[in-house]
């Protein structure tokens, strides 16, 4: 059975924004950050309303009931994503922090001078620049897979660095801008023969596809909640007990302690250990309300959309002369077209787009090194989620065609 997109749409007051008198929104935006149902922004209204407390240190109701909803809340993603337990899931404000915790705690109790981690040639800044500081501060070594022309990993490439005997490994299981879905399962069970540890950023991939940590035997896992329905502020990072309760703890203060004298402290447990002070409470509660809200319509219905959608428009894009499009074909990509239009700058293509209401970025996309790779400054970027629909590529191809006729 299909999505039933116009009933899903209905669950999203924003798609029925007017953007300006009469100019309804396209929304191609939902790599950046993903539109929110109203069951989200709901039980986090439904939150404040009701059950606003401060969680673990109180006796009271309250502090009871919004305890059990941030702790309910981790459980629904430990379930979404298939964690063993959720005291493997790790609040945190985002996928970068989520980087950056491994990077912090695990990376620099464990990583020397010449160690060597491995990243990709397509990596977001979020999964450079936290190396890039450990490479500086600490003379870690860093080396790339790299990216072939029809945008994907050169896996060849990537056995003769495990040679090496890299420490780490870390890629997206997504692209942000190719769509590239990497093939993650064995790209870690090579990286394990190899003696590495796994980080994964599934900042794109977990919004997406369904994704099971265990099948995957991922190390560590990073992903956003606004990326996939829910809301800013919160993400999250599993990780394999052991690692975790290995791992020294990441901010110091309020919770994240046992017990703590003049002098000294004691850790608290997994999953608090890495959540020091007053976390995003409401957050935690709309992050499980998109949980429950994907797990509801279906991953695999919701990837088999998005590979439709991306299909027509990968289709339609190839059909306008001038237009270039980055990354593999739609089979072995997500819901990405990143495009350049000869002889017009993407931020120009983007403005034009946006006089009708059309969403779309330009620029690197946060991933400067692959744009450099290509030989371009920036893309345009159209992007695509359950909501979408190929009238809505028709708009942005028309919308194109329209751009032509002004730069002609
Ligand atoms: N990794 C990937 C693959 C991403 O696409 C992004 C965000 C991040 C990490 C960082 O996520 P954050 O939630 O911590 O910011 N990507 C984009 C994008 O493509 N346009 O805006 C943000």
């Amino acid at each position: 059975m299909n999505l039933n997109v116009a009933e899903i749409r209905k669950d999203f007051p924003i798609l029925e924004r007017e953007i300006r008198s009469g100019v309804v929104l396209t929304y191609l935006d939902s790599t950046a950050t993903s539109q929110k149902p109203i069951a989200v922004i709901d039980s986090m209204n439904e939150y404040y309303r009701h059950s606003n407390a401060n969680i673990h240190r109180g006796v009271h109701a309250l502090a009871e009931e919004a305890t059990a909803m941030y702790e309910g809340a981790r459980e629904k993603i430990a379930q979404f994503i298939n964690a063993g337990s959720a005291r493997q899931v790790i609040y945190t404000r985002n996928t970068t922090e989520s980087i950056n915790l491994v990077a912090y705690s695990w990376a620099r109790a464990t990583l020397k001078s010449g160690d060597l981690v491995i990243l990709t040639e397509m990596e977001h800044h979020s999964n450079l620049v936290p190396w890039h500081m450990l490479h500086a501060e600490r003379g870690i070594e860093l080396e790339f897979i790299p990216v072939t022309d029809n945008g994907l990993l050169d896996l060849e490439a990537y056995r003769m660095l495990l040679a090496k005997s890299p420490k780490l490994v870390s890629f997206t299981h997504m692209s942000n801008v190719l769509g590239t879905v990497n093939p993650a399962a064995e790209m870690i069970k090579l990286a394990h023969s190899a003696g590495a540890i796994v980080l994964v950023d599934g900042a794109q991939s977990v919004p997406h596809l369904k994704v099971d940590v265990q099948t995957l035997d991922a190390d560590f896992y990073a992903f956003s909640a606004h990326k996939m329905c829910g809301p800013t502020g919160i993400g999250a990072l599993y990780g394999r007990t052991s690692l975790l309760e290995s791992m020294p703890p990441f901010l110091g203060g309020g919770d994240m302690i046992k017990e703590v004298k003049l002098r000294s402290f004691r850790p608290n447990s997994l999953p608090h250990k890495f959540e020091a002070g007053t976390p995003a409470i409401a957050e935690a509660v709309g992050f499980g309300a998109a949980v429950d809200y994907l797990s509801k319509i279906g991953m695999e219905k919701i990837a088999a959309h998005e590979h439709e959608i991306t299909e027509y428009a990968l289709e339609r894009l190839e059909e306008i002369p001038g237009v270039k499009l980055f990354g593999p074909s739609a089979d072995k990509k997500g819901g990405v077209a990143a495009f350049t239009l000869e002889g017009v700058h993407p931020h120009d293509v983007a403005q034009i787009l946006d006089q009708d209401g059309i969403a779309v970025r330009a620029g690197h996309h946060c991933a400067q090194p692959l744009h450099e790779k290509f030989g371009i400054p920036a893309t345009s970027r159209a992007s695509f989620y359950l909501y979408n629909t190929k009238e809505e590529v028709d708009l942005l191809v028309n919308g194109i065609y329209k751009v032509k006729e002004m730069f002609k």
